[in-house]
């Protein structure tokens, strides 16, 4: 079946997390993602992390899959020649480099236009223009200075990174909406243009709710959904709400049976103003229905605290997973802590694609995450990411090199 993206040529000069992740969907959606890589070494992931000597890393294979390797080195004069042939033929540039790098290596945005006018370039920064535009960034410096650490942990406790790769990840997923946005406009311009997924920016948007938050607190003094409602206090900025839910429907994480023991054995409630009379009946307190000191959401907000130990003494009673039947009839909001062996095992997400077995010839059978985005027209095939230089010849081929010129550039280390 066709894919979406069919057509498209992406010159991947990604790597480590943030950039790959964005070219990976796009190669799931259909792109050939033709993935530029130091000659000899490679994206620095393939050896970070590994589980099995000399083999790729699963940091690298879950990041690249669908991709083709072509190893050039691009500060080679000949190898520039091979970049150069590579952006002619491509639609689309993304990389992730410092910043600056591009330009040291001599393709600087007025380059590639020259090169190629449709080109679209797109990269991720750790931040957009402005006093630390020239810093490096991972993963959780863009946590950090795009405002989830200062509003993730618990009151009492220092800032807290969270596990979700939403600095990197975030910031792939961002990019890759950019590049599609891109070159929809190029089908009625003709014309290619820059595309910037600064880190610090997409980790500030997925904290939209938090900075909503602070003007909240700028204008009351008091956010009456936090758990620092009524027992403690405001500072300035908007606190660590430990496991609150950030909405309008108040939540928290309670026990389940054999919480003791199972590190997980916890489940999010959510105490859903419509289902307030079906939550009472469910842990036989019957009364809070009416009682008026219970029976409105505004009444709650300052009992939160009793309110979810109530509730907690009759999760403590079920496991999670029987708690969840149980609220899922009444309609009542909840969710299970699921840990990462939980979702490994788990068949229905097997079933769509999202968690799938992929072969490596090197590695043999790894669990990856899929494609997260389903596309009735243009279903995903989730393919090994490519070994060092695997396309280099393929490529150089397309490109309209010949043996004797590939066999060449390689004695002179250009590839
Ligand atoms: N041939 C020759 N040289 C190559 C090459 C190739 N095929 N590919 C890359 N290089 C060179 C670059 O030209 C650059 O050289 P200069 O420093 O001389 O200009 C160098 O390799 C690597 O660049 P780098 O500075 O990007 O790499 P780093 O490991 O020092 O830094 C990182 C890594 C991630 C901190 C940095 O790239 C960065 O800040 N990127 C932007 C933000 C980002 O994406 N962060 C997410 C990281 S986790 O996903």
């Amino acid at each position: 079946m066709a894919k979406a993206l069919d057509g498209v040529r992406i010159l991947d000069f990604t790597h480590v997390q943030s950039g790959p992740t964005c070219t990976q969907l796009l190669a799931w959606f259909g792109a050939d993602v033709i993935k530029v890589e130091r000659a000899g070494a490679g994206d620095i992931t393939r050896e970070q992390l590994r589980d099995i000597p000399d083999v790729d890393s699963l940091y690298f294979t879950m990041l690249n899959h669908n991709k083709r390797s072509i190893t050039i080195d691009t500060k080679h004069p000949e190898g520039k020649q091979v970049l150069e042939a590579l952006i002619r033929k491509c639609d689309v540039l993304v990389e992730n480099f410092a910043p600056g790098a591009l330009d040291r290596m001599g393709f600087s945005w007025e380059r590639i236009q020259e090169l190629n006018p449709r080109m679209i370039v797109a990269s991720v920064k750790g931040f957009g223009p402005g006093p630390y535009e020239d810093c490096k960034v991972y993963e959780n410096v863009a946590q950090c200075a795009g405002g989830a650490a200062s509003t993730t942990g618990f009151d009492d406790g220092p800032p807290v990174v969270t596990g979700a790769q939403i600095g990197d990840s975030g910031t792939g997923l961002h990019l890759a909406l950019g590049i599609v946005t891109a070159l929809y406009q190029r089908t009625h311009t003709g014309r290619g243009q820059r595309v910037l997924a600064a880190m610090q920016d997409g980790v500030l948007n997925l904290c939209r709710v938090k900075l909503r938050d602070q003007q909240r607190l700028d204008r009351t003094g008091v956010m009456k959904e936090y758990p620092q409602y009524p027992n403690g206090t405001f500072g300035e900025a908007v606190p660590r709400a430990g496991n609150a839910s950030g909405g309008g429907q108040p939540g928290w994480i309670l026990k389940c049976k054999g919480w003791e023991t199972d590190p997980n054995a916890y489940i999010y409630f959510i105490t859903q103003a419509p289902v307030w009379a079906k939550i009472c009946n469910v842990i036989g307190k019957e009364e809070w229905a009416t009682d008026p000191a219970y029976a409105t959401a505004p009444a709650r907000l300052p009992r939160l605290k009793e309110i979810f130990a109530e509730i907690e003494r009759w999760t403590m009673t079920k496991t999670k997973f029987e708690a969840m039947q149980i609220l899922n009839k009444h309609d009542i909001p909840c969710g299970p802590i699921l840990s990462m062996k939980e979702i490994a095992e788990e068949p229905s997400l097997r079933k769509t694609g999202t968690i799938v077995e992929v072969d490596h010839p090197k590695r043999g059978k790894y669990l990856s995450v899929g494609n997260p985005i389903k596309l009735s027209d243009s279903p995903t095939d989730v393919k090994r990411s490519p070994l060092l230089g695997e396309h280099t010849d393929e490529v150089m081929a397309e490109l309209g090199y010949s043996t004797e010129q590939i066999t060449a550039l390689r004695t002179a280390g250009a590839i």
